[in-house]
């Protein structure tokens, strides 16, 4: 009898990415200028810039990316050899509507989908959709502060529905938001602009920011469940989920302080899911706005509407762990993020900085099934390294290959051994692309290789590292040769 994984037979095999990370092609065709076309080139150590609108002289990562704009074609042929099955990525708001508050569509941008869509299909690769990931337009945030502004939900819907109905026949798996809880590091100037647009340049404290992110954030989840009414009305068989970043949270010590730490930060960090998946705040952020005395504007309406749209799966990121800690000066058992970490010495970290741990996937996987009872569906999972080209052009990555089969490995065991219900899998950026935290192409996710530098030299040539092959032959078993 030959080994089989456990995974089911019709599991989705594929790989990762957004628009903005690597279309390129950032002002062809009418394509508006979006959030991420302002944001400079930065390091593991040093933020990217958000610049007030392109300035001249300025680089900019996201311009041309990887340049799959003028090289789809190929590129989805290379990942029909790949042997995937299912591609995620995401549109680009601004090639539908460049302004984001127009009336009518960009029929440019729309035609641009419907090709790498087609093409996906002759393979027989599947396009998993995610409407926003991070390039809103940025007229949008200039004009209205970004998700701010409650108009900002019928400019999402508009962009919703011209996707819905335009894809229908070609799409059938959709999420709303990427990482919609970034934001709760509502201190990190990237990780509030990408997620909502909000943009603080006049040194705003802690609770201004911290309002605004609540505020935004209601309202996109207000826009996420209306367009999973909205995509199962014009599709009944459209699959719409949610995305979050999925971090589990160790506490550092077993302190009875630490560990209900652990547990406060989770509600914190996961809130956006218990709205999206359950469709209602949960009790201890209803007290949170009590206590502190926020006053999101949410009205009866948005909370029918929330119950209303609850969505089909969950999908999800999953990169690492992180250890924290409950500090003196912590009274109120507050989560925002790193400044709560504490060291873990039980696991390596990437150069980057970011722990290796795959048990924690593991543990994602049981508390998302735990808590929601849904499909889950894990979108990103990946090593961000630097890669060697030899002189014979091959590369080398067996770094890459040990995480990511010790990371598939424990989604098999969550699969057979706790029961939790997985459809697929897709590592982020498959091929190498701009490193969103970083706007670098060295930090390096990809199993095809990419020709280009962080200062943007390099001839954009595709190759294939050592892992491509691997890749291939875990897809092609199923998972169960690893
Ligand atoms: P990069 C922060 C925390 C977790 C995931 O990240 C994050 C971020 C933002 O940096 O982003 C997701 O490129 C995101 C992708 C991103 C990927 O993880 O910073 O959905 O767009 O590229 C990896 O190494």
């Amino acid at each position: 009898m030959t080994k089989t994984s456990g995974l089911r037979p019709d599991f989705l095999w594929g790989g990762a990415v957004a628009a903005n990370q690597f279309e390129g092609g950032w002002n062809e065709d009418r394509k508006g200028v979006s959030i991420a076309d302002v944001m400079t080139a930065g390091t593991a150590t040093e933020p990217r810039k958000i610049t007030d609108g392109i300035v001249p002289g300025e680089y900019y990562p996201n311009h041309v990316a990887i340049d799959f704009y003028h090289r789809y074609k190929e590129d989805i042929k290379l990942f029909a050899d790949m042997g995937l099955n299912c591609f995620r990525t995401s549109i680009a708001w601004t090639r539908i509507f460049p302004n984001g508050d127009e009336d009518e569509p960009n029929e440019k941008g729309l035609e641009f989908y419907d090709h790498v869509f087609d093409e996906c299909l002759k393979y027989g690769i599947k396009p998993i959709v995610t409407l926003s990931h991070f390039e809103m337009p940025y007229h949008l945030v200039e004009k209205y502060g970004g998700w701010r502004s409650r108009k900002v939900i019928d400019f999402y819907m508009k962009f919703a529905e011209t996707c819905f109905k335009r894809y229908n026949g070609k799409v059938e798996y959709w999420m709303t938001f990427n990482e919609i809880n970034n934001q709760i590091t509502y201190t990190n100037d990237f990780l509030v602009a990408t997620d909502s647009g909000l943009v603080f340049r006049n040194n705003e404290d802690e609770k201004t920011r911290e309002a605004a992110m609540y505020q935004a954030s209601h309202y996109e989840v207000v826009a996420s469940a209306l367009a999973v009414q909205l995509g199962h009305k014009i599709n009944p068989d459209y699959k719409i989920g949610s995305m979050i970043a999925f971090i589990p949270l160790y506490p550092a010590t077993s302190k009875p302080e630490d560990i209900l730490f652990a547990e406060k930060a989770s509600q914190q960090r996961y809130w956006w899911e218990d709205v999206q998946s359950n469709g209602e705040y949960p009790a201890d952020l209803e007290a949170y706005f009590k206590r502190t005395g926020f006053r999101p504007d949410i009205t009866e309406e948005d909370r029918a509407t929330l119950k209303a749209g609850t969505v089909d799966f969950i999908g999800f990121s999953y990169y690492n762990t992180s250890t924290i800690e409950k500090k003196a000066d912590n009274p109120d058992y507050k989560y925002v993020g790193d400044r709560e970490s504490a060291d873990n010495p039980y696991v390596k970290k990437s150069e980057w900085g970011w722990p290796i741990d795959p048990t924690g996937l593991r543990n994602a996987l049981n508390y998302l099934t735990s808590h929601y009872h849904k499909p889950l569906m894990i979108v990103e999972n990946g090593l961000g390294a630097r890669d060697t080209v030899e002189k014979d052009g091959s590369i080398h990555d067996s770094y890459r290959i040990d995480y990511l089969r010790a990371h598939i490995q424990a989604m098999e065991d969550a699969v057979n051994q706790d029961g939790v219900d997985l459809l697929g899998y897709t590592p982020w950026g498959f091929i190498d692309l701009v490193s969103a935290g970083t706007g670098q192409m060295s930090k390096r996710y990809g199993m095809i290789y990419v020709d280009r530098d962080d200062e943007g030299n390099g001839t954009l040539d595709r190759s294939k590292k050592d892992s491509f092959y691997w890749y291939k032959k875990v897809i092609q078993s199923n998972g169960a040769d690893l």
